[in-house]
C-alpha cells in the first residue's frame, strides 16, 4: 500500500543477497535478473569468490542484488574465507534470496544456511526452487511443501534462471518484501564492480571452464595493465594467471600452447563484447607455491 505522508511516494529499494549452496545457479540468476552478464559462472562448484553487486532499475523500485560464494563445509583455508564472504553478506540486508537446486536432494549446506539464519530470524528469507526445467512437474508441489516444513518462509518460487522462467514473477514478488527508499545508486549503473576485475574474473572464468580436477580452483587472475591504443582503436590487457604448482602451469599452457591460445581467445572475445573494441591480451602465468593456503598470499590475489 503507498502512504502518501511516505517521502519515497511508494519507490521499493533495499539490497537482496542470493545465497546457497555452490553450483545452484545463483550467478546465472543474478545475470538473468539484471540481463547483463556481471558475474562469471560454471558447472563447476566454488565458481563465484567475491561478493557481486547487480542493480535492477524498476519505475517503481531499485533491487540491489548481492551475488556471493557458495556456502559449504569446509576446513581450506581459501575455501573458508569464501564461506565468510557469503556470510557477512546476508548479514546486513533487506531479504535474503536463498537459492536451492530443485533437482537435487537437498545436501547439508542447506541446513547450516537455515541454521544460522533461524538464530537471526531476520530479515524476510525468499526461497527460490531453481533449475525447475530440470524437475518433472507432480514432483515439484510435494517439494514446496517439503521446504515450507523446514523454515518460514516469506515465500517460495520454483524458477529457471538458465532458461529465464518465472523471473518477473520473482522480481515482482522481492518487490513486495523491500522497504520504501530512495534509489540509492544511479539509474544506469548496473554493477558496483570495477572494470579491471571484470577483466580478471573473465579469465577466471574460462581457465574454469576449459581446465579440469584442481586446477581451476588453484587458479587466480591479476591484471598488470590496461591500456587504450586509441589510434589503433584497441585495448591492450596484460593479465596473469597464478597457479599453486609446476605441474598446473603445464596443464594450463597445454600441447604446444594450446590450452593457453583457447582461454586467451574465448576470454579476448568476452572482453570484446564487454568494453566495445578489439582487445589485444597478454596472459602470464606464474606459479606461488600453495596460495591458497596462505592468508596472506590469498589476500595479496584480491580475497
Ligand atoms: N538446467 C539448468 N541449469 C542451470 C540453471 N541455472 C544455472 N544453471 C547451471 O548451473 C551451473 C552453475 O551455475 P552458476 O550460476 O555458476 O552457479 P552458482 O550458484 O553461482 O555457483 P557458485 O558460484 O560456484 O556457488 C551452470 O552450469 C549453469 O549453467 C537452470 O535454471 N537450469
Ligand atoms: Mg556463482
Amino acid at each position: 500500500m503507498t502512504d502518501s505522508t511516505s517521502p519515497y511516494q511508494g519507490f521499493k529499494s533495499g539490497f537482496i543477497a542470493i545465497a546457497g549452496p555452490p553450483n545452484v545457479g545463483k550467478s546465472t540468476f543474478l545475470n538473468a535478473i539484471i540481463g547483463q552478464k556481471i558475474s562469471i559462472t560454471s558447472e563447476k562448484p566454488q565458481t563465484t569468490r567475491n561478493r557481486i553487486a547487480g542493480i535492477s532499475h524498476h519505475k517503481d523500485a531499485q533491487l540491489i542484488f548481492l551475488d556471493t560464494p557458495g556456502i559449504h563445509l569446509t576446513k581450506k583455508t581459501f575455501n573458508q574465507k569464501m564461506v565468510d564472504v557469503a556470510f557477512s553478506a546476508i548479514n546486513d540486508v533487506d531479504l535474503i534470496l536463498l537459492m536451492v537446486d530443485a533437482a537435487k536432494p537437498a545436501p547439508r549446506s542447506e541446513n547450516i544456511i537455515l541454521e544460522r539464519l533461524e538464530k537471526k530470524r531476520k530479515p524476510p528469507v525468499l526461497l527460490a526452487l531453481n533449475k525447475i526445467d530440470r524437475v518433472k512437474k507432480p514432483d515439484l508441489l510435494p517439494m514446496i511443501d517439503k521446504w515450507r516444513c523446514a523454515y518460514p518462509f516469506a515465500s517460495i518460487y520454483p524458477v529457471s534462471a538458465k532458461m529465464g522462467t518465472q523471473m518477473d514473477e520473482t522480481a515482482e514478488a522481492i518487490k513486495a518484501l523491500l522497504p520504501e527508499g530512495p534509489p540509492y545508486y544511479p539509474l544506469d549503473m548496473v554493477t558496483d564492480i570495477p572494470e579491471e576485475f571484470i577483466l580478471t574474473e573473465i579469465i577466471r572464468e574460462k581457465v574454469f571452464r576449459l581446465t579440469e580436477e584442481e586446477v581451476p580452483f588453484s587458479t587466480a587472475v591479476s591484471i598488470d595493465l590496461i591500456e587504450e591504443d586509441e589510434e589503433a582503436n584497441r585495448v591492450r590487457v596484460n593479465a596473469k594467471i597464478h597457479v599453486e604448482r609446476d605441474s598446473q602451469k603445464k596443464i594450463i599452457i597445454g600441447k604446444n600452447g594450446s590450452k593457453l591460445r583457447e582461454i586467451g581467445k574465448a576470454a579476448r572475445l568476452e572482453m570484446k563484447r564487454l568494453m566495445g573494441v578489439p582487445v589485444y591480451l597478454n596472459l602470464f602465468i606464474r606459479v606461488e607455491k600453495n596460495w591458497s593456503r596462505d592468508a596472506r598470499a590469498i589476500r595479496r590475489l584480491g580475497y
